[in-house]
């Protein structure tokens, strides 16, 4: 029998949140009760059903990444820019049946550029008022990526996704096995969601076992990828206005069985911070690996230089060298990379002890410490991966630009007397 997902039909406290789901990192299905305020709900169904005129009149000036879903793309599917409309047009024509709309940063669109005194026209005339059209239920604040990326960056962790019946997800884990919560605002999903113990049952055989796992659970080869017989996957339904809990470093795959429109984001806090921890770090080693003979190159140089006169010199930098090249390519391939990692870490522990830093309230307002853990607990988890990443080989704290210096605040600040 496979092992069933948990229901909660009543909106969770926190505490209960935290010690049923997030702490033991299990997922859970949460009813509509949890999300019925939401404008959302309210104006993009129309009886029951997705209200596609709608959605098109108002977002449909939107640029959206569509993924098609009939073509692989490596490890994804083939993905294009489109205008909202001119998808919603297809889809409407009866075509277009394998387009998703993913990963629509609508809520950052809408947003002012820096803050709501300097709100666009588009932002009232596509909100319809000032009315945001959703609010992060309260289970879900303590989210250290969305605080970071609203006050530091203009991108974010935030999507809407939409797609008609058959459009799907492949099986993946989410960016450096951050949670995910997910709501329906319209429709049916599937989902298949793989405990981490379970993540080698997933791979592909032989020499880059570990680079590859199965793309579609539900179209497996058993010659190459021997292990998913073995595997015994949550499977569970989620209808309209339900949400799902996805823990940390769960693969997962989603298929639509209705027309969907879902609002979901990438979230961590710390709780799972040592798994995204470990995680960054299994990135920077498999980049390293991939890129063993730059690694040569740079070496090599570096003893020719040494021959000469700068012996010293060409050391530190050879070292310097090739932990930006690292660094450079764990960024472009999945989005952040050590500093990102430790400046959020920065940003949360500064909101936790009350240290002036730079906060987009109107995009993420200060999360207040009833949603979080206890701070004692906090600065726990911080330490410990502070000390590891201090005692690493590779040095990164001393090669990477700034990067001891955002360590040293941290230091700082999990020293200082708690009030
Ligand atoms: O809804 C989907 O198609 C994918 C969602 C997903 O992977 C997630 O929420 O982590
Ligand atoms: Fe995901």
């Amino acid at each position: 029998m496979e092992p069933r997902c948990a229901r909660q039909e009543t909106v969770l406290s926190y505490q209960e949140f935290l010690d049923n789901y997030l702490l033991p990192n299990i997922p859970v299905i949460l009813g509509p009760a949890l999300v019925q305020d939401w404008s959302a709900i309210r104006k993009w169904r129309r009886d029951g059903t997705i209200d596609w005129d709608h959605l098109s009149a108002v977002y449909g000036d939107s640029e959206v990444t569509v993924a098609n879903c009939s073509t692989r793309d490596f490890s994804d599917q083939q993905r294009e820019l489109m205008l909202f409309r001119d998808v919603v047009s297809l889809w409407q024509s009866g075509a277009g049946e394998d387009l998703y709309v993913k990963d629509w940063h609508l809520a950052r669109q809408l947003a002012a550029p820096s803050g709501p005194a300097l709100a666009p026209e588009l932002s009232s005339r596509a909100q319809g008022s000032s009315e945001p059209f959703y609010t992060t239920p309260a289970i879900f604040r303590d989210d250290w990526m969305n605080a970071y990326y609203a006050a530091h960056t203009a991108d974010d962790f935030r999507f809407v996704y939409a797609g008609p019946a058959g459009t799907f997800t492949p099986l993946h884990r989410d960016v450096y096995a951050s949670y995910s919560w997910s709501t329906n605002v319209a429709g049916r999903k599937r989902w298949w969601l793989f405990p981490p113990v379970q993540t080698p049952l997933l791979f592909r055989k032989g020499r880059e076992a570990h680079a590859e796992v199965a793309f579609d659970v539900r179209d497996v080869d058993p010659e190459e990828f021997p292990g998913f017989k073995h595997a015994r996957p949550v499977i569970v339904e989620q209808g309209p206005g339900e949400t799902i809990f996805v823990p940390s470093g769960w693969h997962h795959q989603v298929e639509n069985l209705t027309n969907c429109l879902s609002i979901n984001h990438n979230w961590c806090n710390s709780v799972n911070l040592p798994t995204l921890y470990r995680a960054m770090c299994a990135k920077v080693d498999e980049v390293e690996q991939a890129l063993e003979d730059v690694r040569e190159l740079l070496l090599r140089t570096s003893a020719d230089a040494e021959a000469g006169a700068d012996s010293i010199g060409a050391i530190a930098g050879w070292r310097r060298e090739w932990t930006t090249i690292v660094q450079d390519v764990v960024e472009k391939d999945a989005g952040w990379h050590w500093t990102t990692f430790w400046k959020m870490v920065r940003h949360a522990l500064s909101l936790e002890v009350g240290r002036p830093c730079p906060v987009r309230e109107d995009l993420w307002p200060v999360t207040p410490d009833v949603l979080t853990p206890p701070i004692e607990f906090i600065r726990m988890r911080i330490q410990a991966c502070a000390d590891d990443f201090l005692k690493r080989e590779q040095r990164e704290v001393d090669h990477v630009a700034g990067l001891s210096e955002v360590l040293s605040d941290i230091q700082d600040m999990l020293r200082a007397p708690q009030e």
